[in-house]
């Protein structure tokens, strides 16, 4: 009784489920986060082959998040996971100077996606722990964000292994998704 109190009370009141999906190159921290974000531990990782899903609550708001495997082959494969995604989540490997440009292609392709509509977009800059890690604005630089009209986007600056910036990154998640109009 109290199960089926509480879900009526979140239909009438306001908590909702959305499905996210996170992508990236391999070794981006993807699996990291999601599991930092899920069990509020850092959890040793090996290379994602398919996918990872977990609910993660934050200010009354669920989120599925699923985390895709980024490399090479796999990546093809992330369209097939878009449809009934309202947010992206990108994670960026912030020391990954070399692979920026693959990145940026793989971006296009995810904002040009035609069942990424109206999805709001946000981009971690992850592992600004280690020394020489690119700042967001770097990030947001190389990867021309301001050129993206027609998704709601915020670049997060975290790191996955210590937390920092990862809740500043669910609470733009938790408003763009509230008011999609004003992101
Ligand atoms: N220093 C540091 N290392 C991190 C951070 N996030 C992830 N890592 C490390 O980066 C490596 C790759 O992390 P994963 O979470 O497996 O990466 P992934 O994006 O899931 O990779 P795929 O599953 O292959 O797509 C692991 O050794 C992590 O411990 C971070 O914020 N800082
Ligand atoms: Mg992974």
């Amino acid at each position: 009784m109290g199960l089926v109190f509480s879900s009526l009370w979140n239909r009438l009141f306001g908590a909702s489920e959305h499905k996210i999906v996170m992508v990236g190159l391999d070794n981006a921290g993807k699996t990291t986060l999601l599991y930092r974000l899920a069990l509020g531990e850092v959890i040793e990782s090996s290379p994602t082959v398919g996918s990872n899903v977990e609910e993660v609550a934050h200010r009354n708001v669920r989120f599925q998040v699923w985390d895709l495997g980024g490399q090479d082959k796999l990546r093809k494969v992330w369209a097939t996971y878009y449809v009934g995604a309202t947010a992206v989540v990108l994670v960026v490997d912030s020391m990954d100077r070399t692979r920026l440009p693959t990145l940026k292609q793989e971006l296009d392709a995810l904002v040009g996606s035609e069942a990424l509509a109206g999805a709001v977009l946000l981009v971690f800059a992850n592992k600004q722990d280690l020394a020489g890690a690119m700042t967001a604005v770097e990030i947001t630089e190389s990867l021309q964000l301001h050129g993206i009209k027609d998704h709601g986007w915020q670049i997060q600056a975290c790191s996955a292994t210590t937390g920092e910036g990862l809740y500043e990154g669910l609470d733009w998640l938790t408003h763009a998704l509230k008011n999609p109009a004003r992101t």
